[in-house]
């Protein structure tokens, strides 16, 4: 079934780059799967927010939850290096991979029911509240659980494909294995204290070594927004993503 679920969500991604209207172009996704029993999914109800859902608020007999990110191709990532601004290549990739996200979902959705399983379709973002700056289903946080990566300190999930790339997640009543969560530390400043330069990136004083200030960092993304409106809605930022040596390997 892994296999199967793996090779669904690749195909899916290259049939869609094929579409003549699609600019972005992703690297192979990575899949990643959790028990919908761990823990874990009650811990983050003290660490992300007490109305963090669990996977059971989503279907009673969630028995999975498959995690999966879709790394950027290189040349995104190094078209946002420059400057204050976001790139447009960046805020393209943004928008793309949201519907991509929603498309993936829809379609594994369907690819399940067909077997007759269950799965969610959750959208990839926007589904937070505009006070708090938090969402009641935090998508990394899912993947963390299912060992897809570790936490750096610009907060993004950091996979053995760098961070560079956007995360989505599936919860569903099908037993699968869950993948081991590896005891490494991907961020080198977490590791060893070496790094930091994503704070020195920061181009709006939103990210610090102790503190991170979500509400300066969401003023930069509507700046962007408003800079970057004739593609659509594009609230990115992502200067402490990169140009840093964990955005992506290779
Ligand atoms: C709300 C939101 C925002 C807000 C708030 C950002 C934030 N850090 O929460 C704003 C609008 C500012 C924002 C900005 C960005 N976002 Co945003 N955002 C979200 C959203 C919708 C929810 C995130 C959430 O609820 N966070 C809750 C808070 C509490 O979590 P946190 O502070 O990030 O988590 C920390 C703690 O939990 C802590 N922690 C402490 N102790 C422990 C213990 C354990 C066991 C664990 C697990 C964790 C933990 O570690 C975490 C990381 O530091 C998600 C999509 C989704 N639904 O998941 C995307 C998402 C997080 N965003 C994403 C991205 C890429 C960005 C931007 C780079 C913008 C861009 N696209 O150019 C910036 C980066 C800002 C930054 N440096 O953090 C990606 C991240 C991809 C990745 N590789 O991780 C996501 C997952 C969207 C997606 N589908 O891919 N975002
Ligand atoms: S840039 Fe360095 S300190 Fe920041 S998250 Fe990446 S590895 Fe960690
Ligand atoms: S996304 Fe931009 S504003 Fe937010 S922390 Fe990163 S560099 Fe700073």
């Amino acid at each position: 079934m892994k296999t199967w679920i793996e090779s669904t969500i690749t195909t899916f991604v290259r049939d869609f780059e094929s579409r003549p209207e699609i600019a972005t172009r992703w690297k192979t996704p990575l899949v990643a799967y959790a028990d919908a029993r761990d823990p874990l999914f009650l811990l983050f109800k003290d660490v992300v927010s007490p109305t963090h859902c669990l996977p059971q608020d989503f279907i009673p007999e969630a028995a999975s939850v498959i995690a999966y990110f879709l790394p950027f191709e290189a040349s995104i990532v190094k078209s946002n290096i420059p400057g204050r601004l976001s790139s447009e290549a960046w805020g393209q990739a943004y928008i793309e991979t949201n519907t991509l996200i929603g498309e993936i979902n829809a379609h594994m959705a369907r690819e399940l029911a067909a077997k007759g399983f269950k799965g969610t379709n959750m959208p990839a973002t926007h589904n937070f509240d505009e006070e708090r700056l938090m969402s009641d289903w935090s998508h990394r946080h899912v993947a963390y659980a299912a060992g897809l990566g570790t936490f750096g300190l610009n907060n993004m999930l950091i996979t053995e494909a760098g961070c560079a790339g956007r995360v989505g997640s599936i919860v569903t009543d099908l037993v699968l294995e869950p993948s081991p969560r590896p005891d490494l530390e991907r961020c080198a400043y977490k590791a060893d204290g070496s790094c930091g330069a994503c704070v020195s990136a920061c181009v709006h004083n939103a990210l610090f070594f102790e503190h991170f200030d979500r509400h300066r960092c969401y003023e930069m993304c509507l700046e962007n927004a408003r800079h970057l409106k004739h593609l659509g809605l594009a609230d990115v930022c992502g200067k402490c993503v990169a140009g840093m040596p964990c955005a992506f390997k290779g």
